[in-house]
């Protein structure tokens, strides 16, 4: 039977409207909802290849096993005895810092997920936990941390509404804009100039978000710091720094100025690449304009600088005014408001707390960086992780040196993947436990509302019920972790209540409790239904809190102004374009979680770290500065038409011109000697690939920029299309050792490799 059903889109952080048309257990048509209330229309290409993940024959609808032979289909029963039989015994024998997890980035599109991976993860009791995250925003959270007091309280950027928008690495215009949530970024790029607003965009490429913008500045990888240091520079030295109604809420602006004292743009003008004269014209122009924001990103964040970068992107739009204000960095209130119930339960966050075993790099939020990932299971000794547990992850194309790690996971006793396909990562596993795709269960986001240009919220059920027999992600969870939990008799009896209540509740019924609880819900905080409801909550998130202590606590919950106060699961039922809940408000100092609600502006471990900046400046001064022939930074990029390492199974956006290419400036092509389409093998620390040249004008001189996810050539994956279109995988260049050594990101930009013709190389080595 014909059926239409209105959901969002899972696959990036865009959260489009989608309008599915069905006719019984087959997907008809795609199509953007026009009259879903946040994206009115708008999608991209990869919304339609949904269909094909669906309905892939590739995809694992049961669990497997690895034999000698090849993949044996096993019962779940079958499957969750031997996991756990398994864990326990390595766990029994060697403790549960033997036991590792790696959560990668479907995680945060799925409510079940976020929601319930915590009994899991704590039947596992284990430090040695990695993600997407050390790969990612890492530094924004540390900022966020630092400076705000909570690692979810993001500052975004209000694009709709500022008339100044400059952005450094990152490029909205291909990846739909991250951490900053919002459909359609280049109907928004182009509407700033429209309203006679400008972009400026600084990158060592130009851009498809540079292509809508009104300039751009090309800068070389990796010394961004140095920019920004001068951008506060000139702000200070001009006297141009106001920071309006946040002046009395800020701590430690003299130790900020201080910071950039000698960082003036003639003294980066060498090392960046960027006239003296186009900073100083920004910093003024940026100052000056009432409404302006500056956005940063993955360029800018996962790099040997991305900590300090993050910090004083953060700086540069508080001390001019463009902070909790329309039209520059703004907060959103949520109606699933995890950050204010996180800090209730006590996880505002934590840095450095432990370390990792062989290189010593600090935790972040309970996580270590996933570039340690690769020793802390080969080189670790005693300590070292003998089973891994990947969960919606696909680290060996995603984390650098991938070839180090596939060695690594080779060499596991034991390793099981909660993953729909046979992946470059779970091909490794002994078991595989693949969950329900994303039409098969219901969806609400609670992650990117948290980050979205408008407070939104959109709830819908699932299109197809899911097959006799298939797990959600949340069971399976559960019924691993009430295995693992059994063992513990004293423990078990209280976590089997747990996992009782929680399977009954399901992640929708939590979500109801939040939406209920929120700034927008039905209980009013304070009321002693509110009160019961959020002990509940606080319960199942693992924060025993006694009654009294809630109700002093819930009216501190910010409570909106807006019209909606009657929110509910129910309510949003009849919803299914969702709800616009309005544009972001000012809110500071109030929700700041920080003592004495202050703006910490220059925490110490940024100042420790300067000295850092003062010798990549010497570097450059001591360097000849004319490159040897053949060397290049390398640096990521992405497609409309790519999602991370897991959509190119799908003939529809993998189709067409090849797109894993090197890019490289007609000048190197040139003088080395490389035509377009040509191969070129690319070295560095680590490894080599060889790659098809692109030869455009696009890229700096001395850049090259390949994009990651390929790489599916190696044995043993099961995805055809993908095989056939397989590319190269750049983090097989990217070396594990390079991090940013504040909090431990990996750089994956900027990384040194040298380039040559392939077949030059083949006749140099004959
Ligand atoms: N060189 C370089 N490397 C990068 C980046 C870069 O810019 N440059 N970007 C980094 C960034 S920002 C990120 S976020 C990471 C991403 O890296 P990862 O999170 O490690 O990998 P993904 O490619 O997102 O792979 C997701 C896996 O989850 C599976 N999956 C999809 N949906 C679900 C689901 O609902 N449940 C379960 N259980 N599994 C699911 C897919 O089949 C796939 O195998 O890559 C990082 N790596
Ligand atoms: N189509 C598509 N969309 C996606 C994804 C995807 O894989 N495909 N992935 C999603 C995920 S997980 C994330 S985290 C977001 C990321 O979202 P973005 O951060 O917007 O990602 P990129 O498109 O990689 O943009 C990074 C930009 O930084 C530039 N850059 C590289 N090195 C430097 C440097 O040293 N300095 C400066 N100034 N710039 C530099 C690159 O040229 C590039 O233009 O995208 C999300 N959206
Ligand atoms: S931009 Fe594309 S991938 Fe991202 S949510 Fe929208 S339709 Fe989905
Ligand atoms: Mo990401």
């Amino acid at each position: 039977m014909p059926a239409t059903h209105f959901r969002t889109c899972t696959l990036c952080e865009a959260m489009c409207g989608i309008r599915i048309e069905t006719d019984g257990d087959a997907v008809v048509s795609i199509k953007g909802d026009d009259q879903d209330s946040f994206s009115k229309g708008f999608i991209c290409p990869k919304a339609i290849a949904l269909q094909d993940l669906q309905q892939d024959p590739d995809r694992l609808r049961q669990p497997v096993r690895r034999t000698a032979s090849g993949w044996e289909k096993i019962s779940w029963e079958a499957a969750y005895d031997e996991v756990a039989k398994r864990l326990n015994r390595i766990s029994d024998q060697h403790g549960s810092k033997a036991l590792g997890v790696y959560l990668g980035n479907p995680n945060v599109h799925n409510h079940g997920n976020i929601l319930f991976s915590l009994p899991l993860l704590r039947a596992l009791k284990t430090r040695k936990r990695f993600s997407a995250t050390s790969l990612d925003q890492l530094p924004h959270m540390l900022a966020n941390l630092k400076m705000f007091g909570h690692q979810a309280m993001f500052p975004v950027s209000d694009i709709d509404r500022t008339d100044l928008f400059i952005c450094i690495g990152g490029n909205p215009a291909a990846s739909n804009g991250s951490l900053m949530t919002a459909p359609g970024m280049p109907h928004r790029l182009k509407a700033i100039t429209a309203r006679g607003g400008r972009v400026v965009t600084i990158d060592p490429r130009r851009t498809e978000t540079s292509a809508l913008a009104s300039e751009h500045i090309f800068i070389k990888p990796g010394t961004d710091v140095l920019f920004l240091l001068a951008m506060l520079n000139v702000i200070f030295e001009e006297g141009l720094d106001n920071s309006g109604h946040l002046k009395k809420h800020i701590e430690d602006l003299d130790l900020v100025k201080l910071a950039c004292h000698s960082y003036t743009p003639e003294v980066v003008e060498g090392p960046t690449g960027v006239h003296a004269h186009d900073i100083r014209k920004l910093a003024a122009e940026f100052a000056n304009t009432p409404e302006a924001v500056l956005y940063s990103r993955i360029g800018t964040s996962v790099q040997a600088y991305g900590a300090l970068c993050t910090w004083l992107v953060y700086c540069l739009n508080i001390v001019t005014g463009h902070f909790d204000r329309r039209g520059g960095m703004m907060f959103t209130l949520p109606a699933v408001d995890m950050v204010a119930f996180g800090a209730m339960a006590g996880q505002s966050g934590h840095f450095d707390k432990y370390k990792s075993v062989v290189r010593a790099l600090p935790e972040f939020g309970g996580e270590l960086p996933s570039s340690t990932m690769a020793e802390e299971i080969m080189d670790a000794g005693d300590k070292r992780i003998r089973a891994m547990v990947m969960i919606a992850g696909n680290p060996v194309l995603s984390s650098p040196n991938g070839q180090q790690l596939d060695k690594a996971l080779a060499s596991l006793d034991f390793m099981v993947s909660i993953d729909m396909y046979v992946t470059e990562t779970s091909r490794h596993a002994d078991i595989i436990l693949p969950p329900t795709g994303p039409l098969e269960r219901s969806h609400i986001d609670v992650v990117f509302p948290m980050v979205a240009v408008r407070n939104i919220v959109k709830y819908a059920g699932p299109v197809f019920e899911p097959a006799e027999g298939s797990q959600h992600d949340w069971e399976i969870f559960l019924n691993l972790a009430r295995r693992l939990e059994s063992r513990d008799v004293a423990s078990s009896v209280m976590a089997r209540a747990r996992f009782e209540l929680m399977h009954r509740l399901t992640p929708d019924g939590m979500v109801d409790l939040f939406l209920q609880l929120g700034p927008y819900g039905r209980l009013p905080p304070g009321s002693k239904l509110w009160g019961n409801a959020a002990g509940k909550l606080l319960d199942l998130l693992g924060k025993r809190t006694p009654l009294r202590k809630l109700l002093e606590t819930g009216p501190l919950l910010r409570r909106n102004n807006n019209a909606e106060k009657n929110l509910s699961l129910n309510r949003l039922r009849n919803e299914p374009h969702g709800l616009d809940l309005g544009p972001l408000k000012p809110c500071l100092p109030e929700r700041l979680y920080t003592k004495g609600k202050k703006i910490r502006l220059a925490p110490r471990l940024y100042l420790q770290d300067l000295p850092r900046v003062a010798d990549l400046l010497k570097s450059y001064e001591s360097h000849a500065r004319e490159p040897l022939d053949n060397s290049f930074l390398l640096i990521g990029r992405r497609h409309v038409r790519s999602n991370n390492s897991w959509m190119h199974n799908s003939y529809r956006l993998v189709k067409g011109k090849n797109r894993c290419t090197a890019m490289i400036h007609p000048e190197d092509a040139e003088r080395l000697g490389v035509e377009d389409g040509q191969s070129v093998t690319v070295t560095s620390a680590v490894g080599r690939v060889d790659i098809p040249a692109e030869v455009t004008d696009t890229i700096m001189p001395g850049v090259i920029s390949i994009p990651h996810g390929w790489g599916h050539a190696r044995s043993g994956i099961s995805q055809k299309t993908a095989q056939a279109h397989a590319g190269v995988s750049v983090n097989d260049l990217t070396d594990e050792m390079q991090v940013d050594p504040l909090c431990g990101t990996a750089v994956l930009n900027a990384v040194p490799v040298t380039l040559m013709p392939t077949d030059k190389r083949r006749v140099k080595a004959a």
